[in-house]
This record gives structure tokens, sequence and C-alpha cells, in this order.
């Protein structure tokens, strides 16, 4: 079916009606097949990608502003991804890091410890998903405090399994009738400029006069925050919010852990995004880009938190799997010689002005946000802080139309969000940004 594809060409090219004939098959044939409880933001079925562009089943070629949710961050099928996992893959599997060892787990151990934020001694742990990291960055936290009560905010985002369910905020499509959830979990409210005007220490005050009154400092195990709100719009905390925190967990025996699922391995134009505030974070939950699109996820952290747990106490069958360690290290590497970081900061740079450019045009644009290579633009109706989810749906099927593929967010689902590869061309960065902006006017119009 995808053997007379055209070759990939870092170019945008749409070539048939959205979505075209092959996927409008694939896509009754997933219908029969799939559970339709898993969503499908965009009807096309991928059969390449590669640098900025995803080309579909159809020989269309998108200009990829997502990554997969900031996943392929160095690009799709990555050369050093590649050779890495190709290598690995003829000569050993899996055998479960529990049962025999290898070396490449360690490599990607030593790699965590060394990037993280800070520079005191670290442990890490090896996963196979955001949501696994997670919890199990709750499990060391609880093991090394003896306590159990668990702090999240607001907008937080921190996966789909029970008690990471419990965590996050939103309740459609992600919690919704899924309940009962795990106990002891507390949300606080979190620092976002465009809806709350309040600087960051006046919103870490209430957060904290809260955690003293509600739960009690001493019965806190855990405080786990996305250092940028992901799934919940891109929200970046007003400058104070997350030192003060981390202040208060620190003065009170209290884990901070900072969740860089998202927002980690280069992305916001720093190796984590903690490292923008200045805040160095007791554990650190990784996934998504650090293995160029393997499941791979780790913990990282304080040597003495992460040590706390009695042996056997951490694990998994598939956790640190061989091939996605082998890509993880393709991946890291890639970002060290291409030096992706500051590729992140130049390509928020250019989505920044044009972004703002966009946002002097329309008051449909609330606010343009994020860093570096994370950046969203919030949707209202005009002249109001009411969220246009509606509007926000036409633009992002609007662009697929057009060869762009943008993704969605935010809790009131009004969050356009640019999580473009970190290789992707500049030239076709400023495309996808041109039609971007022209549909964003045209659809605002609409209304
Ligand atoms: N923590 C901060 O962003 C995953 C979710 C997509 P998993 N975000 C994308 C969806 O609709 O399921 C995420 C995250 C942060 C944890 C997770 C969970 O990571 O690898 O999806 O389990």
């Amino acid at each position: 079916m995808t053997t007379d594809l055209p070759e990939l060409v870092q170019q945008r090219n749409v070539v048939t009606a959205i979505p075209g004939p092959v996927s409008v098959e694939l896509m009754a044939r997933r219908a029969a097949s799939v559970s339709a409880g898993v969503g499908a933001a965009h009807p096309i079925f991928a059969a390449r990608g590669g640098g900025g562009i995803l080309l579909d089943v159809d020989g269309n070629s998108f200009i990829d502003m997502g990554s997969g949710i900031a996943v392929t961050s160095v690009g799709n099928s990555a050369p050093l991804v590649v050779e890495g996992v190709q290598e690995q893959v003829a000569k050993l599997t899996h055998t479960c890091f529990m049962i025999a060892g290898y070396d490449g787990y360690l490599d990607v151990c030593e790699k965590l410890n060394e990037l993280t934020p800070g520079d005191h001694e670290k442990r890490s742990a090896l996963f196979n998903s955001g949501a696994e990291a997670v919890e199990n960055a709750i499990k060391v936290a609880r093991s090394y405090t003896g306590r159990t009560a668990i702090v999240a905010f607001e907008h937080g985002y921190h996966g789909r399994t029970n008690l990471t369910m419990g965590l996050t905020a939103k309740a459609m499509p992600f919690k919704h009738g899924f309940g009962p959830f795990a106990s002891e979990i507390y949300r606080m409210s979190t620092s976002y400029p465009l809806r709350d005007s309040r600087s960051g220490e006046q919103a870490a005050a209430e957060a904290i006069s809260r955690m003293d009154a509600e739960i009690g400092a001493s019965d806190i195990a855990a405080i786990i925050i996305e250092p940028i709100m992901g799934e919940g719009g891109f929200v970046v905390p007003a400058p104070g919010f997350l030192r003060a925190l981390t202040d208060y967990a620190t003065a009170n025996g209290i884990v901070f852990i900072a969740d860089e699922v998202q927002t980690g391995f280069a992305r916001t134009g720093a190796w984590f995004a903690s490292d923008h505030e200045g805040i160095v974070p007791d554990l650190v939950t990784t996934a998504k880009g650090i293995a160029g699109g393997m499941p791979l996820a780790g913990v990282t952290g304080r040597a003495e938190i992460m040590d706390a747990v009695h042996v056997g106490g951490l694990g998994g069958t598939y956790g640190g799997n061989p091939v996605a360690c082998a890509a993880a290290l393709g991946s890291i590497q890639t970002m060290i010689d291409l030096d992706l970081v500051d590729r992140a900061k130049q390509i928020g740079d250019v989505m920044n002005r044009q972004l703002s450019a966009l946002a002097e045009s329309t008051q449909a644009v609330a606010e343009v946000r994020g860093r570096g290579a994370l950046m969203a633009i919030e949707l209202v109706k005009p002249g109001t802080l009411e969220p246009d989810a509606a509007l926000t749906k036409r633009i992002s099927a609007a662009c697929l139309r057009e060869g762009v593929l943008v993704l969605t967010a935010g809790t009131y689902g009004n969050v356009l969000r640019f999580l473009p590869p970190l290789v992707i061309g500049f030239a076709l960065l400023e495309e996808a940004l041109d039609i971007i902006t022209d549909v964003v006017k045209r659809e605002s119009l609409v209304g």
C-alpha cells in the first residue's frame, strides 16, 4: 500500500484532499478494529517521517509542528537512533535488567545523572512511559519520607494510569468515568499569569498556605509539578513561583518532583525547563524526547532519596529495554552533536516573533507563551478571556488541509501548541508559521 510513495523531501506538498483516499480506508478499518476510546486528533495515517516532515499514506507531506507530542525532537528516524536500534536489536533484544544487566542501561542512567539539574550525587531508574515514571517517582518519595500526601496542581497532566489520572487535573477526556482515583492527592492552584494576574510569589503563597492548612507540611511526601504545564496549555508560571515551592519543599522535608516528561531534553532551549528557573528538583521524571520515539522513561534524583527504596521495590519487565536504551543514546548524542539546546532557542525566537505579530493583528489570540521550541497561542472570544475551543479545532483542521500538522492543548481546549522537531529547517518552520498565521486570521473571522 505504501510502496509507491514518493521519497521523503523537506517540502510541504498536499496532493490529495485531506484525509486522502488511503487514509479514509484505514480510518474505516480503525473504526472496525480499534477501541473507540483511543482518540484521533487527525484523520491521517503516517508512512514515513524525518527532519521537519511527516509523509502520509496518500503521499501528502505535512510540516510537522508536533513531533508526536514532543517525542521526535531529533526528528523521526534520526540516523543515530536508527543505527543504535539496528545494531542493538541484532545483538540482544531483552533480558530484563533485573535478571541480567547490560551496559546500555547504565549509559542512559549516567547521562540522565549528568544532564538533569544540579551537580549533587544522583541515581536513576528506567521505565516504559511517562506515567510509569511519575508513578515510580511517587513511590520513591513515599518510601523515602514515610509520608503519604501528594500535592499536584490545577492544569497539571501526569498520565492515564490510576495514580496519574488522580494527579491529572482535566476531567474530559482523561478522567471522566474512570474513578475512583487514588487517595491522598491534593490539588493546589497554580500560577497562570494570563488568567490570574498574580506574581509568582503571590500564587505560591496561596498554595503554601493551603498546604499548611489543609494537609500539614509534615504529612506531605511530595510536590509534583510540570515546570511548564504541557497538556494544560503550555502555561508558564510567573517568575518565582517554582522557586518558592522548592524552598517550601526543602524547608519541610518534602520531595520536590519536576515532571519534565514533555519539557525535558532540549525542548525548551535548556536541557530541562527547571534550568530556566534555576531550581534543582529532588527528582525529575523524563520520557518522550529522551529516546527519539522508542518507549523509554526515567526517574532521576538525589542518591539518598533514590536509594532509600528497599531492594526489588522498583522495576518492571521491560523498563530500560536494551533497544530503547540504544535509541536514547543515539537521541542524546544527536542533541549534543547538533547543539539542539541552542537550536531550540533559535526556533523559539522565530516562533515568538511570528506568533507575536499574529497576536498583534487579531484579538482572538490572547497570549503567545512558552519557551524555546515549546510555544503556544491561547485562543479566546475577541475582547474577552472566554476560551474558544471551537475556533481552536477549526484552525487545527484547516492547518492540516494546508499541510501543517499542529496540536491542540489546554484545560479549556483553546490552546494551539507548537512542538516542531528541533532539526526542522528554518525555511520550513517559517512556512508553517505563515500558514498558521493566515489560517488563524481567516478562521477567527468566521466566528
Ligand atoms: N507527564 C508532563 O506530558 C504525556 C499525553 C498524550 P506517557 N503527555 C502526552 C495523551 O493524550 O495520552 C505526559 C506528560 C507529562 C506525564 C505524561 C505521561 O506520559 O508516556 O503518555 O505515559
